[in-house]
């Protein structure tokens, strides 16, 4: 009986990717045009699956678009014995801004420079720890490791937890840009931009540099600022997704315990980050739980945004988007970069604060801006030691109890043996 639902489960399988694989064929990110970063071929979405041991699995497309680099899209997960279940419809950087201390003007590196393209780096020794996978126009890097435990209790053995990430390197001059997509066996997905390279510019103001040898000059400092667009689509269904703000309050400052405050964003809004109420965002299906009573539960299954790295702020006289961490606006295919989108979609909005016209959301896409200063030292030069940008979207009550509670492994102590426990 068991062998027979194996055989039906691999069947459901097989039919399920053969479906999957077509759906990777999607229209590129961006269109080129008269003024667009130079296009020579359109890309073409790639199918990819991470498969670990207890059964979990992403299955995603990417491609290489050449203003923002790696795209992800169509994004699924499923845990260990749970159906594969749709995420996001498409994750990218949406916007680079890198401004040295001593500038007034700051590069765009996205919408005028670009990831992909000439900058797009396919070299052989980016890979030394991991694999080559091979897409039809570029390939990527993925590496594997064991993070930390999964599960830990008495006379069982420690569930390890796995990640796979896949990184994709960029070069601007002597500027080296790793994307960095870490997918771990539990749902965590971790955006991140890691910025290495050369020192290539120099300061006589003291104020706005460091000194790292004796020629009189100091190695600028910069200030460094990512914006990733998430476009959400939980469940292959946009328009029922919603988006709530979390704050956890403290009603004086002596209390020990916080009240959770749960507010939806209804129209197109700018928020900022509260590290005093670890403010945070969920998305979320409204129709989908995770429990039997689905009907009388308010719980819904989600993501959570944990901006906690967040604590730097960008700030330009001509640019307000950056005064803010996150916006959420409603979907529109020609809205892809939070400034500059004008490179890519000539007929479309520039930038972020134009997007954000107070529409009601139907289709939920999430914009989410970090910003890191950085200094060069003296014991790396020549070299910048890479400075990473990253953050956390945790999967919400994704599943009534944990998919992996079945896959600990008891210890037999007076046979020193282990077996495996059964979940039928
Ligand atoms: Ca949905
Ligand atoms: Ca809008
Ligand atoms: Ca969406």
């Amino acid at each position: 009986m068991k062998t027979l639902t194996k055989i039906a489960l691999l069947i459901l399988l097989l039919a399920h990717s053969a479906v999957y694989a077509s759906v990777c064929e999607t229209e590129p990110f961006s269109t080129p045009s008269d003024n667009s970063i130079e296009t020579l071929t359109s890309p073409t979405a790639n199918p990819i699956t991470l498969a670990f041991d207890s059964g979990a699995r992403w299955e995603l497309c990417w491609h290489v678009d050449n203003a923002s680099g790696l795209v992800l899209s169509n994004i699924h997960y499923g845990g260990p014995g749970m159906p594969l279940r749709k995420i996001m419809e498409s994750a990218s950087i949406a916007q680079v801004i890198f401004q040295y201390d001593e500038d007034t003007h700051a590069s765009h590196l996205i919408s005028e420079q670009g990831f992909g393209g000439e900058n797009w780096v396919d070299g052989a020794q980016l890979c030394k720890h991991g694999e080559w996978v091979a897409g039809t126009q570029h390939r990527i890097c993925q590496q594997r490791r064991e993070l930390n435990l999964l599960a830990r209790a008495r006379h069982y053995r420690s569930l390890p937890r796995n990640e796979i990430t896949l990184h994709a390197v960029s070069k601007i001059g002597l500027n080296r840009f790793q994307q960095v997509w870490q997918l771990t066996e539990d749902g965590e997905l971790n955006p991140s931009l890691t910025y290495s390279g050369q020192v290539s510019r120099f300061t006589d103001n003291s104020s706005f540099g460091v000194k790292v040898d004796d020629s009189g000059l100091y190695a600028s400092n910069a200030t460094l600022l990512v914006n990733w667009r998430l476009d959400f689509n939980i469940d292959n269904s946009p328009t029922n997704d919603r988006v709530d703000e979390f704050n956890f309050i403290a009603e004086n400052p002596t209390d020990l315990t916080r009240k959770i405050s749960i507010t939806e964003i209804t129209n197109e809004s700018f928020r900022k980050i509260n590290n005093t109420n670890f403010r945070g965002w969920r998305i979320s299906d409204q129709d989908l739980s995770s429990g039997d009573n689905g009907e009388s539960s308010p719980t819904r299954i989600g993501y959570f945004l944990d901006p906690q790295p967040s604590g730097y702020q960008f700030t330009q006289n001509d640019k307000r988007w950056t005064d803010f961490d996150i916006a959420v606006t409603n979907q529109k295919r020609c809205e892809k970069l939070a400034s500059g989108n004008q490179s890519i979609n000539q007929d479309c909005g520039t930038h972020l604060y134009e997007f954000v016209n107070d529409e009601i959301i139907e289709d939920p896409v999430l914009w989410f801006s970090l910003t890191r200063h950085f200094t060069p030292s003296k014991e790396d030069f020549p070299a910048i030691r890479s400075n990473r940008i990253g953050f956390s979207l945790i999967p919400f009550d994704w599943s009534k109890s944990s998919p992996f509670s079945d896959l600990a492994i008891p210890v037999n102590n007076s046979a020193g043996q282990s077996q495996k426990v059964q979940s039928q």
